[in-house]
């Protein structure tokens, strides 16, 4: 393995850590690497001037990125110790820019291309509708890049464009959002989708004393892991007798925007006055949700669970407008895709079931079902353990 030691970049899931880092995008131009970090918004600033702050940050990134996609060698790539091979260009399009959650991920995407000598880039839309990764895919295949890491906005409108980077010889790997399996060699995914589905069932049921109305706020409507969830949701919802007295009134969506999710959470208490509690499976619709909360008098009446970024939510858990909710770590999805592309380029796996491979400190990963890997178990948060997770 080459690249620099250094420490674990899990570090944020240990406490107390100096919070730093983040809101931060790495781009890699003419050999430069540059991090862009949002020092504007220290924990436990307002969400809305935090994400309006990053927000104009990332637009520059992303007109950054647009004309220079990711064709350039990062910081230690460009051999292997030898001087004579070509270091393995792995290039990360997530679902959008400007969405914090991508910037965890992203972090350990870097770490886990750092770790294998490989030469990492960004790029990306800055909204998330399901034709914005097409361009960016196109301009990657004219570059040769070897590996290609996508969050699906849509499962189908990237499939042309990424059948057309396979016949050039590139390895897909979907991440977060799957595409159609048809377009990809494998989909590393955060957590078994029915588990992700179930725990915020539970949750909401808990919260709500097991009857009543609730609301799903979801981020785009055509987004693979949110469908996914949601399909779970309601067949939970509907099958298990214990969850008789909850009725799912309205599905809503706020495509990952943190203004419009805002207005969602508005008009879902607008529309639905008895409503007890609102899932937002999504980290930018649970933040915008309970910033509304928090300044009405639904806060600490009207539950709210879903999936969040601690570092977003604490401000919500400790006035009491949330109780708990649930997420993974990030930076681990990001890290296990740059191994994923490395093994499918070397041959170690070609997305077979069965098939293994080693990601780093996180140790052997298994290609199940679907050329599904699965990284690691949803973790719940609230008031005893926020404190001890930085990310
Ligand atoms: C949002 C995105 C992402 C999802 C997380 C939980 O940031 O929609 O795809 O996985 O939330």
């Amino acid at each position: 393995m080459r690249g620099a030691p250094r420490d674990s970049i899990f570090r944020r899931l240990r406490p107390n850590e100096p919070p730093d880092t983040w809101h931060q995008v790495t781009i890699t131009m003419k050999g430069i690497t540059m991090k862009l970090v949002n020092t504007l918004a220290p924990r436990g600033a307002g969400a809305g001037r935090r994400i309006a702050a990053f927000a104009a940050l990332a637009t520059t990134v992303a007109l950054v990125a647009t004309g220079c996609a990711a064709a350039t060698p990062g910081d230690d790539a460009g051999s292997d110790g030898e001087g004579t091979t070509e270091a393995l260009s792995i290039a990360f399009l997530p679902k959008q820019l400007n969405n914090p959650y991508t910037d965890v991920v992203l972090s350990g995407g870097e770490a886990g291309t750092e770790e294998i000598g490989g030469e990492y880039s960004v790029v990306g839309p800055l909204e998330a509708s399901a034709s914005s990764q097409v361009s960016f895919i196109n301009t990657l295949t004219q570059q040769g890049t070897k590996v290609i890491v996508i969050a699906a906005n849509d499962p189908d409108a990237v499939g042309p464009a990424l059948e057309e980077a396979r016949a050039g010889g590139a390895k897909i790997v979907a991440f977060d959002s799957d595409t159609n399996p048809d377009y990809r060699d494998v989909f590393i995914s955060q957590v078994v989708s029915k588990d992700v589905a179930l725990i915020q069932v539970e949750q909401i049921a808990e919260q709500i004393g097991g009857s009543g109305e609730i609301a799903i706020l979801s981020a785009t409507a055509n987004a693979t892991n949110q469908n996914e969830w949601i399909k779970f949701i309601e067949e939970e919802l509907a099958s298990n007798p214990e969850y008789a007295d909850i009725t799912l009134v309205a599905k809503v969506y706020g495509d990952d925007d943190d203004a419009k999710s805002f207005q969602e959470a508005q008009g879902l208490l607008s529309a639905y006055p008895n409503l007890k509690g609102i899932i937002s499976p999504t980290t930018v619709g649970i933040a915008a949700t309970a910033r509304y909360l928090s300044t009405t008098d639904y806060k600490g009446k009207v539950a709210l669970v879903g999936l969040g970024l601690p570092n977003e939510m604490r401000e919500f858990v400790k006035d009491g407008t949330v109780k708990e909710f649930a997420l993974w770590d990030p930076a681990q999805l990001g890290y296990v895709a740059a191994f994923a592309g490395q093994a499918l380029v070397d041959g170690t796996i070609t997305g077979a079931v069965g098939d293994t491979f080693m990601a780093g400190e996180l140790g052997e990963k298994e290609v199940g079902e679907g050329g599904i890997v699965i990284v690691g178990p949803p973790t719940r948060f609230n008031a005893d353990n926020i404190d001890d997770y930085d990310f």
